[in-house]
């Protein structure tokens, strides 16, 4: 499916409706102003929707406008609300006023909202006191909005590693593997349901060493590390991008630091992949700095993936105990 995580549209809030000046004859022949209110503009709110994926929905729109007031009556007829316009994006979407970059909010749980341009005011009829035909002007505002997908663990690693498998083994996400690299160009999400608690796991293109020398989409969507509880680097026994699966987690480690030191602070596991291509004592050369978790695992047979996730839960929950 289509992925999309910035874009800038513009949003436009409706006016408000004319006041009416009108009067109604009384018995006595006496004018009598009784023109009704016009109708209050329509709001521009932006929406965190859960079943939104990406921004790529609001891609072919871009300018968003709230209805306007409609006019007062007489007999103090109120003219009718605008309705507002409601934008869905995903949540995880920050919001910045295009014209001075500033941040106007982050929506990140279901149904956050805020309004980003109000409507105006409806213009008063003659019935009252002070007759102000002319409704409050709209607004216009140009914005940018940056999407970070919110998952629990994020796959990175390096190209064929084995990252759609794993994802589509565990969560039976609508995801093909390939036998060749980079095949997987955007974030692909799925949701691992463990004993307990869902997990959304999310993989990302595929990186290597050549990432930062800005060869390759796939240092844009680092971005979304960001929001990551727990990031699994994937290595694999049989890679041609590297010597072995070390110097893999190695160049891992590199790209994501040149990428943004703040990485390298989240929680993570080295996930060795393909295990069954490798003989088991070429396996037991393989060793890793001292304090780092690595997991030994093959998609194809499953080996290891058990133990693999429930250290990954037990971390996780840790997280979510800590912060509740
Ligand atoms: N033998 C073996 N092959 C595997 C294993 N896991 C994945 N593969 C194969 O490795 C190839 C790459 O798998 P993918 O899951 O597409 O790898 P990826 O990391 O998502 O690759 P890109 O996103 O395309 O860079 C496919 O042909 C898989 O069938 C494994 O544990 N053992
Ligand atoms: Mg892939």
């Amino acid at each position: 499916m289509a992925f999309l995580d910035e874009l800038t549209i513009k949003v436009q809030s409706g006016s408000g409706g004319r006041g009416c000046i009108s009067y109604m004859k009384r018995m006595d022949r006496k004018r009598v102003p009784n023109g009704g209110d016009g109708g209050k503009g329509g709001n521009v709110i932006l929406r965190a929707d859960p079943q939104t994926g990406s921004l790529v929905s609001l891609k072919a729109k871009r300018m968003f406008e709230a209805e306007a007031g409609e006019v007062g009556g007489s007999n103090k007829k109120h003219g009718r609300n605008g309705n507002d316009y409601i934008v869905k994006v995903p949540c995880g979407t920050t919001i910045f006023n295009k014209t001075d970059q500033l941040l106007i909010r982050d929506l990140v749980a279901q149904n956050d909202q805020i309004i980003v341009v109000k409507g105006g005011r409806g213009g008063f009829g003659n019935h009252s006191d002070r007759p102000e035909p002319v409704g409050g002007q709209g607004q216009f505002l140009e914005l940018f909005l940056s999407f970070k997908i919110t998952a629990d663990i994020f796959l990175i690693g390096l190209p064929n590693s084995g990252k759609t498998l794993f994802l589509k083994e565990l969560t039976g996400a609508g995801v093909e593997e390939t036998d060749y690299p980079f095949a997987t160009k955007a974030p692909q999400l799925g949701t691992y349901n463990a004993d307990v608690n869902d997990y959304r796991i999310c993989e990302l293109p595929s990186i290597y060493e050549a990432s930062c020398a800005g060869r390759g989409l796939s240092t844009h969507f680092l971005k979304h590390l960001e929001r990551a509880k727990l990031i699994f680097l994937f290595v694999d026994t049989s890679s041609k991008f590297v010597k072995d699966s070390r110097e893999g987690y190695h160049v891992l480690l590199k790209v994501l630091k040149e990428c943004d030191a703040r990485f390298l602070n989240v929680p993570r596991i080295a996930v060795v992949n393909k295990i069954d291509l490798i003989k088991k004592e070429d396996l037991k050369k393989l060793t890793f700095p001292k304090g780092e978790k690595v997991h030994f695992i093959s998609n194809r047979t499953q080996a290891g993936v058990k133990r693999l996730m429930a250290s990954a839960c037990g971390l996780l929950d840790q997280q979510y105990a800590q912060t509740s």
